[in-house]
Order: C-alpha cells, then structure tokens, then sequence
C-alpha cells in the first residue's frame, strides 16, 4: 500500500476553468488555503476535492475532468443545484446567520434539499478518491454535512472540518430550522477546527442545547466516535507577504502612491464588499471623525478596497447602493478642488497594488461587525517589516483574540471608532513593542503552521480513537447461529419514539408486528416506564414478557402480574425528598415526580446547562447519603431518581439473564444511561452472545448504535428475516429455521 493521501475537500477548487469551444483550459487560482496546505502538499500525496468554478455541460463534463486532472477531483454542480445550495442555503442562511445577522434568514426547504443532495455528491466524490488510511479535510460551512456522511459510509479515514466563519452563540443558531441536522453534521468528523475559542465553546453549547449532548472540555462524545473541538487560527504566509513586497513593481506602485499622498495620512480598508464587514459602519465613523476634527479634514484620506462579492445575491446589491451612497455623500461634503477624502476602489486590485497599500498606510482600520478571522488584519501586520502602523480591528473578528497589540472597537459604535482614529492619527508613531508583539504572532502562526498543527492534531486523534460503538447491522453480527435467545428491550426513546402525551405513545402497528414475530423466535421482554394496566393496554394480547414502572414487576409471557410490592416510604420522605426539594427550589423549571417506589427530580424544562451543573451535584449528594442503603441513585436523561435496588431495571436485566440462564444470544437495547445499567449486566454475564445496543446519538457503553427507534426497529425485522430464512448449505448465513424453545 502507498503512503495515505491527504483529500482536502473545499466548495471551490482553486483553479480557473474555461472554455473555448468543446475545450477547456484550466489554470491555478490559488487562494489562502491552497498557499496553507502548500507545504503539506509537498509532503504526502495529496487530491482536491470541488467545485471548480463554473457550470459544465454533462456532455462535456469528461474534457472538463480531463483538463483538470491535475487539480483535483471536480464536482461539477447543474445551475439549480448551485442556486439552492450555494447562492441560498449556504450563502442567503448560513452566511448571515453564523455572523449574527439573523435578520436576514431565508429558510428555504428546496435550498435545505439541494443543501443535502450537493454534499452527498461532495461526500460520493471522496469516496470515489479515498483508500483506507487516509486522511479528508473538509472545509467550511457549505459542507458542513460531509463529515457525517463520510462516516456514516464506514470510510476508514480521519476525518476533519475546519469552519473559516464564526459559530454563533445558541440564541442565533438555535433559530435554524435545520439545526440538528446540521450540528450532527459537522459532528461526523474526527476534529472540528474553529479560528477562536469563543466560537468552539459556541459548539459546545449547541451540542448541549440543542441535540442534549454533554461534553467534557474539547471533546463531544458520540456512539461511535469523539468529534475533539480544535483552537487552531489560520494565519497568512508572512516570507512570501515580505518577498512580494521585495519586487520591483511593488516598489514602484509604492513610489508612486508615496508620492501621491506625501501630505496625507493614509488609512487604509481592504474587505469583500460584503455586509458582515463593517463597511457602512467604517464610513460613518469616518465621516463623524472628519466632523469632529476639522483640522484633519483636508490631510487624511481614507482608501477603501470594496472587491466585489455575490453580486447575485439582492442583499450584496442593496449594500453596494448604500456603500455607493455613503462615499458619495462624505465626499460631497468633505472634498474640496483638490482633496477627496474617500478613495473608493469596487473592484478587485491586483496583488502589486495591495502590497504597496499595505506599506503606504498608516492605519488599517477594519472594522467587520463578525468575522471567523480576517486575514487582512495579519497581512497588513506581516507586510509592516519596516515601520510599524496602527491596526485599528474590531473586537468582532476573530483576529482581534490573536493580535494583542491591535485597537480594538465596537464597530456599532461610531463616536467611538471617530475617537480611536482621531486619536490614532494624533499618536501616529505606533509602539513598536506592541506591533513587534502581533509580527512574532503572524511569523509563529503562518498559514502553514496551521494546516500543519491541524492535521498533525487530526492524525493523532484518530489513531488514539477508541474502540466506540459500532452501526448495528443484522446481516454482519452473528444472530443466526444461536437458538436460545433472549431480548430485553426498553419501550419509550428506544422501539418507540419518545412524545410528550402518554396518550400518543402507543406503539404502532410496525413495532407490534415485529414483537410478535421476535417472540416466535425468542424470549421477548418490553420494559417501559407505564404502569402494568397501560402496558397490558398496549402490549397484553402479544405473546411477550413485560416489565412496568421500569422495573417495578415483571410479567412472563402468557403469565399474570405478580402482586405489586409495597415499600416502606421513610427513605425516601426523610433522607431523599428534603434534598431534591431543596434542588427543586433552587433551580426554576426542576420538580419533584413520586412515583409508587421511586422519588425523581426532573430537570426537563431547566435550562439545560444550570441543569446539568445541578444534577451533577445532586446525584454526588444522593451517592452519598444513601451509602450502604439498599437504593439506587439513577440518571436518566434529565432526570434524577432514587428508587429501592432491587426495583430497577439493572436488577431486572440481572433475574432475566438468571432465569434464561441458557440463553446462548443475549440481545439488549436502550436509550438512556439508566439502559446502559441492562448493558453491563448483559456484558458482565459472560453469554457467548451478547448484543447491546443503544439508541440514540450520544456516547454509550453499548457496544452498538442506532440512531433512531425506528432504525432499531428495521434491524429487528431483518434479524427475524434471517431467522426465518430458509437454511442455505454452504452459505455463511446459515438460517436456524424457525426455532423457538428456551428461545
Ligand atoms: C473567510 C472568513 C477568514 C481582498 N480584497 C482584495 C484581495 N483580498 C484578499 C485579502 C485576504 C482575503 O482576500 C480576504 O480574507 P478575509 O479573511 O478578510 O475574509 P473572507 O474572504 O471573508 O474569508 C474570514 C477566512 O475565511 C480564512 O479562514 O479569515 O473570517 O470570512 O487575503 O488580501 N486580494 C486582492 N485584491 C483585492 O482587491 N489581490
């Protein structure tokens, strides 16, 4: 085998494809993430993943693959396809909502559609391309879903994401109607990188809030593997900034700017024209500044680089017009015969031009309401070799939790930015400690350096991983061979959907159907929390064993309920009550459940950070009081309960195994930490077969996982399926026959 490849997967392949005729001619277009991974590049064989730029015909889509072999691995995207899943999905929802502006969300389900199918063919393309052992990098949020979907596909790869935007906090992202979808997405992958900690403790909190996982520090547990939470800035290549500057060109573009503005002070903007950078905001704090100090007015210029961006989205237009507007009315007023004091520049300027800017001005000022980081910032900072200049940036740009010696404002607060500018341009000698304080950061912290750091990061999450649980799949575990077997399944979250009204629990015809097929072929026992009379409602007539009050009896098959135990209420009223009374009481939206055996406090309705720091406490304080009492303390999700021992289902899952003691497969499912007590009796048991598996997306000691009630339903249909199978000689699928006994 050849030395692992790594697959980096981006929405654009930075390359420009053309046509002439029926041919194309591709050449590069390296942007910031091709120069990053350039000396990775070098190292280990290496493939791109992406869209390359422009719409292909499907009858020249062959040439067009040809001619860019040497770039990557196209995928190419018919016109519907990139309007709903880059101009709307990615562009019109996710790019103002992950900036905080959620004002402008568009939610359109056909976008959502295109949005899915679009990185499913993203996802198809890296498989095509992947060999185990290797390593795929996706990057950014108009992929968000690959990670998951590579995952899911059993491709054995380390998986990463890099998101180059912000994470919003919960209160925006929250408001996306795709949420979960999305989050889980990104979940998929083995590290999620993010440029600040701001926006992956952001994550974090999204995972908590909105899918209900809890996580430790940097890391999200999910079933079958840990998706680690990564700080990694992306940085700028500061040697080729500095040899750039070197060319002759650039020095003459620098000459000649010098001379043009010789008497003035030069401040300096280079943004996308694009809302989410401030550019309004930049120019009315411009413009208050001019007001305030009228002896500057005539000896400041502000050039402003506005490269055009999404020019098809109505949002960019509408901000074009206002932009347009603005300079014009600043200019008006403040321009004379021979001063303008806005030089706007909407277009894109060449390299030269931009290099010699950044040397020529005395103050950057970018000023972005949000952004993941902004490179202009540290190329601006690694293009000052000389003399240092003033970097006033936004406290709103991820930049800003990197380069200490910068200014920072409130790009919402104008007077406020007119002040530090004025006083900016009064102090102009900028300290050279602070300055020499963000090069020793921008020549640490290169572009290279952070492609480097993240996959050296990725590589060694992955080969740590441990042992997570694994897809369950009837066809590949081996339920065939056993003849005597024995199933524990919980009812609620793991055969049937949790609802909010018991009314609409009732299991439907499919969950039935299936029960009863298992119980011709197996001991069958459903353990729910509804009493005996609901479960002989919903259950009675089948052929199976139940459990009630999730594990206060249990009725065999065709049996009768035994009498319900009584117990003796005074642990519970007077060590256990005062404690969750007093939690109760201190954490708003928490109550107390009784049931016949056990006292609860569920914390459903509290916030769901303040309630998991409470139940962590409670169930520390539980522990302890009961020591050496016959009681269990029990967490459920979002729930606390204390019931006697001998009550539960861990107790019931131990007198099952000790009654079908020749069950040779043990088959156990659950979706709740109280489950996972069933699991590690099963495990414990030593049964030659032994299946557990849990429901549901967060970590588990089962040694399998579905994702949905109704996933584990379909693998119970096929278990029976196979059971039923008529035996082939030969086959590695021996069928059993229909073989009940003992089951
Ligand atoms: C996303 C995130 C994050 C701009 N105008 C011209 C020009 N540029 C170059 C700059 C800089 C780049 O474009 C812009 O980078 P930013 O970081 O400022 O912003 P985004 O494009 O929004 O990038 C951002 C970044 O991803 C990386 O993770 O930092 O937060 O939004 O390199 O120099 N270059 C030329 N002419 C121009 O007119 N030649």
């Amino acid at each position: 085998m050849g030395e692992s490849k790594l697959i980096v997967v981006s929405v654009r392949l930075p390359v420009r494809l053309e046509r002439t005729g029926e041919a194309w001619q591709a050449s590069p277009s390296p942007g910031g993430l091709a120069t990053a991974l350039r000396s990775v590049a070098r190292k280990r064989p290496f493939t791109w993943v992406g869209w390359p730029g422009v719409s292909v015909p499907v009858h020249l889509q062959d040439s067009a693959a040809a001619a860019l072999t040497d770039f990557g691995r196209p995928v190419f995207l018919v016109q519907k396809e990139f309007q709903g899943f880059y101009e709307q999905f990615s562009n019109r929802l996710i790019w103002p909502l992950f900036h905080n502006i959620s004002g402008r969300l568009k939610f359109d389900r056909s976008a959502w559609y295109r949005y899915r199918v679009v990185n499913e063919r993203f996802a198809d393309a890296v498989l095509e391309v992947a060999e185990p052992g290797d390593t795929v990098w996706v990057h950014d949020y108009q992929l968000a879903l690959v990670p998951r979907l590579l995952r899911k596909s059993g491709l054995e790869c380390a998986i990463g994401f890099f998101l180059h935007i912000p994470f919003p906090s919960h209160e925006i992202y929250r408001t996306l109607p795709a949420r979960e979808e999305f989050l889980l997405g990104m979940l998929g992958a083995d590290l999620i990188g993010f440029h600040t900690y701001e926006f992956a403790q952001h994550f974090r909190n999204a995972c908590l809030r909105v899918l209900g996982i809890e996580s430790e520090r940097e890391v999200i547990a999910l079933p079958d593997h840990l998706a680690h939470l990564g700080v990694h800035p992306i940085g700028v290549d500061p040697q080729e900034i500095h040899a750039f500057a070197q060319l002759p060109e650039v020095k003459d573009e620098f000459e000649s700017l010098r001379a043009r503005f010789r008497t003035k002070k030069v401040i300096l903007g280079v943004d996308r024209l694009d809302y989410t950078k401030g550019i309004p905001e930049k120019l009315l704090a411009f413009e208050e500044f001019l007001r305030r100090n009228p002896h500057w007015q005539t000896k400041v210029v502000l050039i402003q680089i506005a490269a055009p961006s999404r020019t098809g989205v109505q949002e960019y237009r509408d901000l074009k017009r206002e932009v347009d507007e603005l300079v014009g009315r600043i200019n008006g007023r403040y321009g004379t015969f021979n001063h303008t004091p806005i030089v706007y520049i909407n277009q894109t300027i060449p390299r030269t031009r931009l290099s010699a800017l950044y040397r020529l001005a005395d103050v950057a000022f970018l000023t972005p309401l949000r952004d993941g980081m902004n490179l202009v910032a540290m190329e601006y900072v690694a293009a000052r070799t000389d003399n240092p200049g003033t970097l006033i940036l936004s406290e709103f740009a991820g930049a800003a939790s990197c380069l200490a010696g910068a200014r920072l404002v409130n790009p919402h607060n104008i007077g406020l930015m007119a002040d530090v500018l004025a006083d900016a341009l009064h102090n102009s000698s900028a300290v050279e400690s602070e300055f020499q304080g963000m090069r020793d950061f921008v020549h640490a912290n290169t572009s290279e350096a952070w492609a480097q750091r993240f996959l050296k990061r990725l590589d060694e999450f992955h080969d740590n991983r441990r042992a997570g649980a694994k897809r369950l799949d009837a066809v590949c575990i081996n339920v065939v061979e056993p003849q005597r077997r024995l199933f524990i399944l919980d009812y609620g979250g793991t055969l049937q959907p949790h609802v909010p009204q018991v009314s609409e629990a009732v299991p439907d015809r499919r969950v039935r159907s299936v029960l009863h097929e298992l119980a011709s072929l197996a001991s069958v026992y459903v353990i729910s929390r509804r009493s005996a009379a609901v479960l002989d409602r919903w259950l009675g007539d089948l052929p199976i064993g139940l459990v009630c009050e999730d594990g206060v009896a249990i009725k065999h098959a065709g049996g009768d309920w035994p009498a319900m135990p009584e117990i003796d209420p005074t642990v519970l009223d007077t060590m256990v009550k005062p404690v969750l009374e007093d939690f109760a009481e201190h954490t708003p939206g928490s109550k107390l459940v009784r049931g016949r055996v056990a006292l609860g406090w569920h914390y459903r309705t509290v916030d769901p950070k303040l309630g998991a720091l409470r139940a962590k406490g409670l169930y520390a304080q539980l522990e302890d009081t009961l020591k050496g009492l016959p009681y269990a303390v029990l967490r459920s999700n979002r729930a606390i309960e204390v019931r006697p021992a001998r009550l539960t289902k861990h107790s019931v899952a131990e007198r099952l195994l000790e009654s079908h003691a020749d069950a040779e497969l043990v088959f156990c499912a659950g979706n709740d930490r109280v489950d996972e007590g069933m699991f590690e009796v099963a495990l414990r048991s030593e049964r030659d077969n032994v299946i557990t598996c849990f429901v549901g997306d967060k970590d588990t000691i089962g040694q399998y996982f579905v994702e949905s009630p109704a996933e584990l339903v379909d693998q119970l249909e096929t278990m029976v399926s196979l059971w039923l199978e008529p035996p082939v000689i030969g086959s590695e699928l021996r069928g059993s026959g229909a073989a009940p006994a003992a089951k």
